[in-house]
């Protein structure tokens, strides 16, 4: 079996619960900037997720609304500037911390010299705030974000501009990820893929995940493994060595 060289996490979703509590909060508080009637509950915005990037996320519904190309062209930049603003502010309050067993996971990685990347369609702009500010101190080798990629999720750019910059080949890595979009993306990448759904994932077609798990677990409240499609033998904790067990899988 091949060694694992390297994680990709995705950062929305998995490594924070940000989209209930950060990005939903801040569009609605764009669109109340705006004096916009729009309000996006969490019912919706769990539809609204489908369609990954924020900017392209607000377009694709003021055009659900009516609103014309001209308009959405200019307003949906200038929306998503001053929900990016208002997210950074919620950043460095500290309304957003990692999922539990996030730490965990990522201290025994390091120990274990494993490398470590993120592939996200978020927008630099919070990124790597976002990442100093909950897991302070990690030492993520290569940051890819949505703005830097011509394609975001479900397409496997992130993943695979995430491989080269690390210089390795999708057997020698693992991806981490919470929804259907970064399964396909990952995938596609050639990359195994474990998936840790949240409230918004829960219900999403995993099918082509590797091994998925309700939470990242810890040994005194571990997770349930919803699948174990690499038969890891995983006990509701995503550790080094289970992803260790998923290298090497064949190019999808
Ligand atoms: C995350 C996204 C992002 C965030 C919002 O998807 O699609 O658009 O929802 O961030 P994934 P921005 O977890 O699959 O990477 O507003 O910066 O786009
Ligand atoms: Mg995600």
């Amino acid at each position: 079996m091949a060694d694992l060289e390297a994680v990709v996490f995705d950062v929305d979703g998995t490594l924070v619960d940000s989209e209930r509590f950060g990005h939903r909060v801040a569009f609605n508080a764009a669109f109340e900037a705006f004096d916009l009637p729009y309000r996006w509950d969490d019912d919706e915005y769990g539809r609204l997720l489908h369609t990954t990037g924020g900017e392209r996320r607000i377009a694709g519904y003021l055009a659900d609304q009516g609103v014309t190309a001209d308009e959405r062209d200019r307003l949906a930049p200038a929306l998503h500037a001053c929900k990016t603003k208002l997210l950074v502010e919620m950043i460095d309050g500290g309304a957003l911390g990692a999922r539990p067993g996030v730490v965990r996971l990522l201290d025994e990685l390091v120990a274990g010299g494993v490398r470590l990347a993120v592939a996200t369609t978020g927008s630099r702009a919070w990124v790597e705030r976002l990442l100093s500010r909950v897991v302070p101190g990690i030492p993520f080798e290569v940051v890819v974000t949505g703005d830097e990629v011509t394609a975001r999720k479900p397409d496997p750019e992130a993943f695979t501009e995430a491989l080269a910059r690390l210089d390795l080949p999708p057997a020698a890595a693992v991806a981490v990820e919470d929804s259907a979009e970064g399964v396909h993306s990952a995938v596609a990448a050639g990359l195994a893929c474990a998936v840790v759904v949240n409230g918004y994932t829960a219900g999403h077609d995993l099918s082509s995940a590797d091994l998925v798990l309700d939470g990242f677990g810890d040994v005194e409240r571990p997770a349930a493994v919803l699948a174990d499609r690499r038969a890891t033998g995983c006990a509701g904790v995503l550790d080094c060595p289970t992803l260790a067990r998923l290298v090497g899988r064949e190019a999808g």
